[in-house]
């Protein structure tokens, strides 16, 4: 694939929330950023006319269409970034690998086992011709979960043992909020589950270096029908004509439609290398806005990060003397801690859009230097494998499920 004068040209599917999370980076890594190549908004891609040309002149894009095919057959567009709802994730992906662009698709990768099994192929065969592929992942580029991996691999927690992760909203909690895409399973795959479980599911594996390789779990739907949206963006969305008391103004209750999707899923896992861990994911933990916590515990110390507070890191070092131990609150602010030297000073806050600005410094990086980024399509299908065999985990009454190896499955 080639660049023009160091430019990838980016072409991007969707312009909702992650749309605009992805807008806002590709916008600034190249002035915050030294990398070898420009990171070009060339082209954005939604349905509706008139909103798309509003999001191309708003998000800041060269221009739009509202094709996604037109946008992949084009010669001047080197990176297909997917931000649209799971359902086309595979279609677009799999015709962008074909046509040699390099991708960015959001997570979770699929909507099911077979769609991130056959993108994983597509982009083990596509790497063999030079072209990257990449899914969007984004807390893994949190400069205090970068840390905590490097605290991992360096050895300073010993032998792993445990694994304490949570991810909880509460944005859906009011039974009248809307049946929005995200909560119907042909649209989003499932619900908490893949939307916000994947990333623990994934950040995990990733600090760990382990793979879950088997499940036991409990998933609960606690608002089964729910009024149709008259409109959304991002996680709000409106209802026509509703009252409080869940009636339409004239008396009468919108339509309603059913909920596909878990509202919560809880689950036990084992990660290899005899590691026991606890996952929680859920969109009804009330008050709790977009709380992701993970906690590690190791023969020698234990590192806990928590999203609400994503410029700390805590760490317990169990090699210092008795008399000296405690939980020390690392602020990874400064220039020696990932990505934080192209910031500011030490102690000069980052947040959630930063995540995002470092995946694509990472992604144009690999890219410009040849060399596949992380997470992988493969990743993705790993995590994919692991959604999965908690919601049959489920529906077999808890059963222990267990989860293959991704790259074993793509080879089969
Ligand atoms: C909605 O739950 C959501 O926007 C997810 O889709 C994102 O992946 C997560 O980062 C924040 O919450």
């Amino acid at each position: 694939m080639s660049t023009t004068d160091r430019e990838l040209r980016v072409g991007m599917v969707g312009y909702a929330f992650m749309g605009a999370a992805h807008s806002q980076a590709w916008r600034t890594v190249n002035r915050v950023f030294d990398l070898p190549a420009r990171a070009r908004m060339s082209l954005i891609c939604g349905r509706d006319a008139g909103k798309v040309a509003d999001a191309a002149d708003r998000l800041g894009w060269d221009a739009y269409t509202t094709d996604w095919r037109d946008l992949i057959a084009r010669d001047d567009i080197d990176v297909v970034d997917v931000c649209t709802p799971g359902d086309s994730h595979a279609e677009i992906a799999l015709a962008a690998l074909a046509a040699g662009k390099h991708v960015l698709c959001e997570k979770p990768l699929a909507n099911t086992v077979s769609e991130a099994r056959a993108m994983a192929a597509a982009a083990v065969t596509a790497q063999a011709a030079g072209v990257r592929s990449m899914c969007g992942f984004n807390y893994r580029r949190v400069p205090a979960v970068a840390m905590m991996r490097q605290l991992v691999a360096d050895g300073r927690l010993g032998v792993i043992r445990h694994v304490r992760a949570t991810y909880l909203q509460d944005w859906i909690v009011d039974p009248q909020f809307p049946l929005v895409w995200r909560l119907q399973r042909d649209k989003a795959g499932s619900g908490a589950l893949g939307d916000i479980g994947a990333h623990i599911i994934d950040l995990t594996q990733y600090v760990t270096g382990r793979r879950i390789t088997g499940v036991s779990a409990v998933t609960e739907t606690f608002v089964k029908e729910r009024p149709l949206p008259a409109g959304s963006s991002g996680l709000a969305a409106t209802v026509d004509g509703a009252t409080a008391d869940g009636n339409g103004a004239d008396g009468h209750r919108p339509a309603t439609g059913a909920v596909t999707v878990d509202d919560a899923a809880v689950f036990v896992a084992r990660l290899d290398g005899g590691v026991l861990a606890t996952y929680e994911a859920s969109r009804f933990a009330t008050g709790r806005k977009n709380a992701l916590r993970v906690e590690i515990n190791g023969s020698l110390g234990t590192v806990a990060f928590d999203l609400e507070r994503l410029n700390e890191l805590e760490f317990y070092d169990a090699t210092r003397p008795a008399a000296e131990q405690g939980f020390s609150r690392i602020l990874v602010t400064e220039g020696e801690h990932p990505y934080m030297s192209a910031w500011w000073p030490p102690g000069h806050l980052i947040g959630y859009e930063h995540s995002f600005t470092h995946q694509m410094r990472d992604f144009v990086e690999a890219v410009a230097t040849g060399v596949d980024p992380a997470p992988s399509f493969v990743d993705g299908l790993q995590v994919q494998l692991v959604l999965d065999a908690v919601t049959r985990s489920a529906e077999l009454g808890s059963s222990w499920t267990e989860v293959e190896p991704a790259l074993a499955t793509v080879a089969a």
